[in-house]
């Protein structure tokens, strides 16, 4: 395996397998089978991504997270705040509430995507997640979206940069063939719901240099990471998940994104319908005990623990509300 890169953390890192969206079928679906992660050029649009870039762009130039004019990425450092410290997550609140952000996964392109990988019935996870990385901080370790996400195990990450992300901006990397034996030991630690997959420092990472609107796409057993945000500038990322909406679903990722109380509280502002509760009548086999929701709220002394219990009911009640409205 040809070795691009290392960097100060002394991570090698090799180049991901490439392919552009208008691709073989067949051929995207035998990679991602065998790696467990592949780049996709141009999966999305770049005028759509470069108009919710620079929206967000101003915010966070607004917040004062960035320094001087328009098409400047400098991080303001005397900012530097990193999640889930609460200033960060202040900002958060008010960033991800932006419904551009949540129209990205809607895009067509990602139905010509799916059927590409064999999904024939597309079903997007509403929980999307942005990342905006500060240099310097920690990048995110280790770990397997299946050990916090649950659901399906053939649920695909789409991992999107919102900048031209090169490899000293610190992209995605992955274990390529990590994702064929199952879920890895883990250790308890901070960020990726508490939970770090345990590499080896020999292990070869494998990521590449995006270009706005391509896509590092992986599976959810595959081991992953993020490469150190090594330049100036703030590293503006999306990710969220796809999968078939014959596959099941845990009802946590139909919760609102982290730190929002409510779906409504992340709607509070938008003027558009579009995109709103669009789960609540048709999504995947929901894959959670009730009876196990029920008893650890009532159990758990843990408030963050208990709220998320309670807004798992009350998303479970919501779902049979607007399903008993259609019937
Ligand atoms: O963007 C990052 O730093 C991490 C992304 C990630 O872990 C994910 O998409 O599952």
């Amino acid at each position: 395996m040809e070795i691009e890169s290392t960097n100060d953390l002394g991570i090698p890192v090799s180049s991901l397998r490439d392919y552009h969206v208008n691709g073989v079928r067949g051929d995207m679906r035998a990679a991602l089978e065998r790696d467990g992660a592949i780049v996709v050029r141009q999966l999305v649009g770049e005028s759509k991504l470069s108009r919710v870039r620079d929206g967000l762009l101003d915010d966070l130039r607004r917040v004062g997270w960035l320094r001087g004019n328009a098409g400047n990425l400098q991080a303001n450092m005397l900012l530097k705040c990193v999640d889930p410290e609460p200033r960060y997550r202040r900002t958060y609140r008010r960033l991800i509430a932006n419904p551009d952000l949540h129209d990205i996964p809607h895009d067509r392109s990602l139905d010509k995507f799916a059927a590409l990988i064999g999904i024939e019935e597309l079903f997007r996870h509403p929980r999307v997640v942005l990342r905006v990385v500060f240099p310097e901080t920690p990048p995110t370790p280790p770990h397997q979206d299946w050990t916090t996400v649950q659901g399906s195990q053939e649920a695909i990450t789409v991992w999107l940069p919102l900048v031209n992300c090169e490899l000293d901006m610190g992209p995605l990397a992955v274990l390529t063939g990590s994702h064929l034996n199952g879920e890895r030991p883990f250790i308890k630690g901070s960020g990726v719901g508490g939970k770090v997959t345990i590499t080896n420092a020999t292990d070869i990472w494998s990521s590449a240099s995006l270009k706005l609107g391509d896509a590092i796409v992986f599976k959810s057993l595959t081991v992953h990471r993020a490469l150190p945000n090594r330049t100036d500038s703030l590293r503006l990322s999306l990710d969220f998940r796809i999968q078939s909406l014959a596959e099941p679903i845990h009802c946590a990722s139909l919760l609102p994104p982290m730190g929002l109380k409510s779906w409504e509280d992340l709607y509070a502002n938008w003027t558009t319908q579009t995109n709103r509760y669009y789960w609540r009548v048709r999504h995947p086999i929901l894959d959670c005990n009730e009876d196990e929701i029920k008893l650890g709220a009532a159990q758990t002394i843990d408030l963050q623990k208990s709220r998320v219990y309670s807004a798992l009911l009350a998303e479970l009640a919501a779902i049979r509300a607007a399903q008993a409205l259609q019937n």
